[in-house]
């Protein structure tokens, strides 16, 4: 009989092999004729399943308040000062992608996972900062440069209102909201941010889709909960910010070509120069 060959690569989410490629078993002409968007797409090649209308609806409005904020953001500092250099889009794009990290952008997976431990856990919102103070670690998706109590972002306050009128819960917003709410005690720039927010809604969405994600299997609060953590530890969230961002880096790597602008010099007068200070004495 025929022997059967190992295989060197395994793949679940897509198949090229027939006529049309299929996303997670559902052909491209269907995506088409049915109007797949862009957050069906995410959801079948990223998660394998068609998430709920409200679900698909919040997922593109993550993309769309996250593409971009403005050109001072550290990923499109560095990818207008790679276009400047003559380097072309990939390259630029990569530059600014690669400041995608956990001061920046990056912080969505571990505010996601920090914020249902501590709701899952009743922890108490001070105890859960000063246990993160203690342990000398931030409280990823709280704190902004730019944004304070008295100037909100309104990218939070639209995702959060979204929330509110179509998930079935936000009880991991909620609980950062009152996280944000004591470190708002400490210093008017520790709000709930756009990575914080994101982190916390999306737990709230994967556990509002359990049933759906996880083929309808009747979880206990725990289970789903652990199967919720299991998905967001693959580094999903993150993901979705850089997808989101790659949409403004590339507008503004277009745009300084565009504008032909010359190769960027950080000016003398910005540096503070002090090589006398390692001078031995
Ligand atoms: N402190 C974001 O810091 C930033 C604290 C904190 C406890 C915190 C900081 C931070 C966690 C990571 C995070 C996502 C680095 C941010 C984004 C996308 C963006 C960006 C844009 C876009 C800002 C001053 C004092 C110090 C610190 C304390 C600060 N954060 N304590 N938990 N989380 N957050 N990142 O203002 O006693 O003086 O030593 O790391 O969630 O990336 O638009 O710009 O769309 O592009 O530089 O929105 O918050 O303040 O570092 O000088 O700290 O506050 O320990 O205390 P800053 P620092 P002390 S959204």
């Amino acid at each position: 009989g025929q022997l059967r060959k190992a295989t060197n690569m395994v793949c679940t989410v897509s198949d090229d092999r027939g006529e049309e490629v299929t996303y997670a078993g559902t052909p491209m002409s269907t995506l088409i004729a049915e109007q797949y968007g862009i957050g069906d797409v995410i959801s079948l090649l990223w998660f394998k399943r068609r998430l709920p209308p409200w679900a698909v609806r919040f997922i593109e409005m993550c993309i769309v308040v996250a593409a971009d904020h403005g050109p001072c953001v550290s990923g499109a500092h560095n990818a207008i000062v790679a276009a400047r250099a003559g380097k072309d889009v990939v390259s630029s794009l990569c530059s600014g992608l690669l400041t995608i990290g956990p001061r920046f952008g990056g912080a969505i997976d571990d505010a996601a996972l920090n914020f249902m431990r501590g709701a899952d856990e009743h922890i108490p919102p001070d105890e859960f900062v000063e246990s993160m103070k203690r342990a000398g670690r931030r409280v990823e998706g709280i704190g902004h440069r730019i944004k304070s109590a008295e100037c909100r972002d309104s990218r939070v306050e639209l995702l959060s209102a979204y929330a509110h009128q179509r998930f079935p819960s936000t009880r991991y917003l909620e609980y950062a909201q009152q996280v944000e709410a004591y470190t708002l005690q400490k210093s008017t720039n520790l709000v709930l941010n756009i990575d914080g927010c994101i982190g916390a809604l999306f737990a709230d969405l994967l556990s509002g889709a359990a049933d759906t994600l996880f083929d309808g299997a009747h979880l206990d609060e725990h289970e789903r909960s652990q199967a919720v953590r299991s998905i967001i530890e693959l580094g999903a969230l993150n993901g979705l910010f850089v997808v989101a961002r790659s949409i403004g880096l590339i507008g503004h790597v277009i745009d300084q070509r565009r504008m032909k602008q010359p190769l960027y010099r950080h000016p003398w007068d910005d540096v503070l120069y002090a090589q006398d200070d390692l001078a031995p004495t």
